[in-house]
């Protein structure tokens, strides 16, 4: 996809579903159109592939846990399909969509579209098995729900078995990276330490050792079956136990059940349940609006830390080039007293052929010229770690750009960076006065 094709779909999609970032795709252009001056990206490359666009919430955990109950629930559709054997098999990508009807696409349609984090999961399953068809692990579903607006949700298959594939971990651990939020799913019917197999471990391992661990909520689900035994307190113990015993002592933990699915007898054991649970999952749904929000606020800064970068950057390029540049004068001033040298030499001993002498002298140099500019070049390039400055450098001492003039970058250039910062800035402040207004408590009604 190119940068423009890029831009294009993704203004399209925010038009939809969320419009408040429309504006900052211009900011996000301006950007490109800097670093491409100076040569920090390359034509194809924009800085809106920097980042995600979307928040992505992934729901992991043990089989028939109730986590498509969950998202059907969430969505206020039934786009999954339930029930008490393993029923996913694969990952589901769920988006939204503004036509009615929900649609089934495979895989590679992720690769298409500027909404997903995944570019690279193809590549990534490719590492385990070489021939792997990503169809066979991801399915995409884009959804008419205004719940998914500007989010993208991920159902996966439920661990069971030590037969789990390979590629099906690596893919998890993918996501749980990629993920702003991601919920574990256990079951209350069997919340021991016995359910969660080898694989179970695995994920919590991973989720455990992430460095934002902030964003793994555990949540024990179908809480409604402890109704029976009146054992609510006895059974968020026992999982407690098995997930401090994994390691996991912080971290946020609910418990919750779903509401229609649950047939709860006893009224004054209903309302204690569904106490707990409207508790805990208003925090749950509180915690998957508000990385909406967080999400706005990382594209927003983004073009204000790429600027920095870039304004940073700078000086470093311009002395690089500045080293550059009196060495290559040097070269220049050398190759030009030695073949000067040798064609007034020549000419001297053959007059007759002095136009031809200082005519192949010439050429001479600028062979020379050419070949030690590249090779400089590429000498130096190679002592740069910074991949941008690097970048920058070999296209601002290319062989056929004047090396005199490298390095003059523009004090609108930096200006432009400037505003970039003070607009980014602006645009926080716009998101702030957005969402202070969408978080104002209601107003007491009149009675
Ligand atoms: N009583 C009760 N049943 C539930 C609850 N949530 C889900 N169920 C039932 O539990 C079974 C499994 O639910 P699913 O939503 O398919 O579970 P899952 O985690 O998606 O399962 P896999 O995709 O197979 O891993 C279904 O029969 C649901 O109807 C709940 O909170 N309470
Ligand atoms: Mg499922």
């Amino acid at each position: 996809m190119t940068p423009k094709e890029r831009y294009k779909k993704l203004k399209e999609h925010l038009i939809e579903e969320n419009p408040l970032l429309v504006d900052v795709i211009e900011e996000y252009k301006e950007l490109d159109a800097v670093a491409k001056k100076i040569g920090f990206l390359d034509q194809n490359q924009t800085y809106t592939e920097s980042i995600s666009w979307w928040p992505l919430i992934s729901v992991l955990g043990t089989f028939s846990a109730g986590k498509s109950s969950f998202i059907n629930e969430f969505l206020g559709k039934k786009i999954q399909a339930t029930g008490n054997q393993a029923v996913d098999d694969k990952f589901t990508v769920i988006c939204y969509s503004k036509k009615d009807e929900t649609t089934t696409l495979p895989g590679v349609a992720l690769d298409a579209d500027p909404r997903f984090p995944f570019y690279n999961i193809s590549k990534e399953i490719e590492k385990i098995e070489p021939n792997a068809n990503i169809n066979r692990y991801l399915q995409l579903k884009a959804v008419h729900s205004d719940a998914i607006k500007g989010k993208i949700l991920i159902d996966s298959p439920g661990f069971d078995a030590d037969t789990q594939r390979d590629a099906t971990l690596r893919i998890t651990r993918h996501i749980i990276d990629l993920s702003d939020l991601v919920l574990i799913f256990f079951d209350a019917r069997h919340p021991e330490p016995g359910a969660m197999r080898d694989t179970l471990d695995h994920l919590v391992e991973v989720a455990k050792n992430h460095a934002d661990s902030d964003k793994v909520l555990y949540i024990l689900n179908q809480i409604d079956t402890c109704a029976k035994e009146d054992n609510l307190e006895e059974i968020i113990g026992a999982w407690q136990r098995a997930l401090s015993q994994k390691g996991i002592v912080s971290g946020k933990f609910y418990a919750i059940y779903n509401e229609s699915l649950a047939k709860i007898e006893d009224e004054n054991q209903k309302e204690r349940l569904k106490r707990k649970k409207d508790e805990d999952l208003k925090e749950i749904l509180e915690k998957m609006e508000k990385v909406l929000i967080d999400r706005a606020y990382r594209i927003v800064k983004n073009v204000e830390y790429r600027s920095k970068e870039i304004l940073q950057l700078l000086p470093k390029l311009k002395e690089k080039l500045q080293t550059f540049k009196v060495r290559m004068l040097l070269v220049d001033v050398f190759l030009i007293f030695l073949i000067g040298g040798g064609a007034f030499y020549l000419g001297t001993l053959m007059p007759s052929y002095v136009p031809f002498v200082y005519g192949a002298g010439f050429l001479l140099f600028l062979g020379l010229h050419f070949k030690l500019k590249s090779s400089l070049s590429s000498m130096m390039a190679k002592r740069i770690d910074n991949t941008y400055l690097k970048k920058a450098f070999v296209k601002q001492t290319r062989w056929y750009k004047p090396y005199l003039l490298a390095g003059n970058v523009s004090k609108k250039m930096t200006q432009k960076l400037e505003d970039l910062i003070q607009a980014s800035k602006s645009f926080i402040q716009k998101l702030n006065d957005q969402f202070i207004t969408l978080h104002k408590e209601p107003k007491e009604p009149l009675s």
